[in-house]
């Protein structure tokens, strides 16, 4: 067999192709990376927002796992949405023994402020996923949430950051800097050493799926190998290149541009 790399997203849909499962398998084949994809709800939404939400079975998405794991060249996993405890503690159960690379995303809002898992969700997230995690990748107000305290400060950020490695197990996080004023600046901690990775703000409205397509960037580099460090790069230049130069397509917040990382690789600069 051909040596093939491959990730597997665990997350829900989003129909309009931005975020989610869609963003997820969009990422992973840009970083050369074979696609794989279990899903937890369907969402019926667009760049405005989001219509209803329907959520798979428990033992369904059981169902899902085994015949991907069982049979196809998994090489790391990331989670997105997933919407209750139920769903988390099946998902980890399954993962646990498998000791992949996983990067867990913590969603918990989407970015028209829609609500896509429910309050108990985080407590399992924070007990069942995250101590397996290689890596968590909160925005502040997902850090905030997971950690019960206000991030104000370039401190309360560092104490977060912490907290997530140490108090709740994950190997390593990076808190993102999107919600800030100015550069957007993630801070990555691996329980031994802080780093940061910046980028200039673009003005733009376009943003919908960014969490889900970086913490995508990441796993494909996990899936091929690299470093946290070098993954959390590539990602970072990933998501930079893929707003920057935003689509605008939709009626809302449009989706980032998922072509802009290899295209500006390739041709050295866009176009
Ligand atoms: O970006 C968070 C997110 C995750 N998963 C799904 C989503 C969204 C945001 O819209 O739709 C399925």
């Amino acid at each position: 067999m051909r040596n093939v790399k491959g990730a597997l997203s665990i997350a829900g849909t989003d129909p309009s192709g931005g975020a989610g499962i869609q963003a997820d398998l969009k990422t992973f084949q840009e970083l050369d990376v074979y696609g794989m994809s279990v899903i937890t709800s369907v969402v019926a939404q667009n760049t405005l927002g989001v219509k209803g939400i329907r959520h798979l079975e428990a033992s369904f998405i059981k169902e899902q796992l085994e015949s991907v794991t069982s049979d196809m060249p998994v090489h790391a996993v990331k989670t997105g949405m997933i919407a209750n405890s139920e769903m988390i503690e099946t998902i980890a159960e399954h993962l646990r023994p498998l000791t992949l690379p996983l990067c867990v995303d913590p969603v918990m809002i989407a970015q028209s402020g829609d609500a896509l898992v429910d309050h108990k969700a985080l407590q399992a997230m924070r007990d069942e996923l995250i101590p397996l995690a290689t890596i968590v990748t909160p925005n502040i107000p997902e850090a905030s949430a997971l950690t019960g305290r206000s991030l104000e400060s370039e401190e309360d950020r560092y104490e977060a950051a912490k907290k997530i490695v140490h108090d709740f197990g994950s190997s390593s996080v990076v808190i993102k800097g999107g919600h800030l004023d100015g550069e957007a600046t993630d801070l990555f901690y691996d329980g031994e050493t802080f780093e940061t990775f910046t980028s200039p703000r673009f003005d733009t409205l376009h943003t919908h799926g960014t969490g889900c397509t970086y913490a995508a960037a990441i796993t494909a580099e996990l899936a091929k190998g690299k470093s946290l460090k070098e993954a959390v790069n590539v990602a970072k230049t990933f998501i930079s290149a893929a707003i920057k130069h935003t689509l605008e397509i939709g009626h809302g917040q449009g989706p980032t541009n998922h072509w802009a990382y290899q295209n500006t690789k390739r041709k050295g600069e866009y176009v």
